[in-house]
């Protein structure tokens, strides 16, 4: 009745430590009600989660509304308890392996969004380490208004620089200990992130097509994006890789201006050799490019939506959860950018 989510389908299935699923909003009460496993948190993408008030676990409304005509929340959980808490605004979940956070950002027009960018991560790396989880693996940022500028930077770029800050100011801060992330502009009020963490450290993997983001040179801003372009994650029972928000730069420029098509032909490309860098790396095999776990594609603007679906499903399986929404990306130039999430086996 579920969107097929192999991470469940595999013959070998063990409780997998964390598991995410696209899940209708009309069928959202009864997966809740029914599921033996222990909800983390739940997204949804432009709407509203009926009888959200009443769940304990993070809830974040996304503001990058469904490009199609589907209706769906994504739903993380864990097979063993969760506990739930809140600390400096930001509302957890947390389970043996695994911390869900989520935070919610006022922006009340006093300091200037790297100051509030610094003292939000400030805040999450503090509450990672008080709770033992201390390593960041996945990143979600949801910043209104990306794309625009103030105080002579954009927006983007001064939630970099706060970032930049609060990542070097880490103790035994490492770039190599950079979490996978998407960075992704919204259109209306909320400016949001959430994130998964562990008790270890995933590994981080690189593209070689593409500079490594934290090594950009200054013409992008003053300080680098502290993102790492993908990171292997070891659960108990799995491995996932989760693939940062990817889009049409080779080196460090953007390609393919005004072309979604040839821009998503050079994602995928970005894309691929992610997945064969994480095979030779970590020695695991990811699987190709038509079978990721799951995928979101975002869309800067809605005209696009049709053509770029329609190349999309000639190259990945109809059969793999995919969300498309409407979302602006941090450079101006580029039209379009996909993350991905893999399970796979060792060899
Ligand atoms: C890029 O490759 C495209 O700043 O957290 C992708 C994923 C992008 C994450 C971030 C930015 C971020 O530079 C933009």
């Amino acid at each position: 009745m579920f969107p097929a989510n192999h991470w469940h389908t595999s013959s070998d299935y063990q409780p997998i430590a964390v598991h995410c699923d696209y899940v209708p909003l009309s069928h959202l009460a009864r997966y809740l009600s029914t599921s033996a496993q222990k909800i983390l948190a739940i997204i949804s993408f432009g709407k509203d989660i009926p009888g959200a008030a009443t769940l304990p676990c993070p809830l974040n409304k996304v503001d990058t509304p469904q490009l199609d005509n589907t209706s769906m929340v994504e739903v993380w959980a864990s097979p063993g308890p969760v506990s739930h808490g809140e600390q400096h605004g930001i509302h957890y979940s947390a389970s043996d392996e695994v911390f869900f956070g989520s935070i919610h950002i006022a922006e009340l027009g006093q300091a200037p969004l790297d100051v509030i960018s610094r003292k939000t991560h400030r805040n999450i790396f503090d509450l990672l380490q008080a709770k033992g989880y201390p390593h960041l693996i996945r990143v979600w940022n949801y910043l209104p208004n990306i794309n625009q500028i103030t105080n002579g930077l954009e927006r983007y770029q001064l939630f970099c620089l706060g970032r930049h800050q609060a990542f070097s100011e880490r103790n035994n801060f490492s770039e190599r200990d950079l979490p996978a992330a998407s960075t992704i502009g919204t259109r209306d009020r909320n400016f949001q992130i959430y994130f998964l963490a562990a008790r270890q450290a995933g590994k981080q993997i690189e593209n070689p097509r593409q500079v490594s983001a934290f090594h950009y040179p200054r013409c992008y801003g003053p300080r680098s994006p502290s993102f790492s372009r993908a990171v292997l994650k070891k659960w108990k029972g799995e491995h996932h890789l989760y693939i940062s928000g990817t889009a049409s730069i080779v080196g460090h420029e953007s390609c393919h201006h005004g072309s979604p098509q040839e821009q998503l032909r050079e994602t995928l490309c970005n894309i691929e050799s992610l997945l064969e860098r994480a095979k030779h790396t970590a020695n695991v095999d990811c699987g190709s490019l038509c079978n990721p776990s799951s995928m979101k594609i975002y869309i800067r603007h809605a005209q696009d939506f049709e053509q770029i679906k329609r190349a999309l499903e000639k190259r990945i399986s109809h059969k793999i959860p995919m969300l498309y929404l409407q979302g602006d990306i941090c450079r101006s130039d580029l039209l379009l950018e996909i993350e991905a999430m893999c399970h796979m086996h060792r060899y």
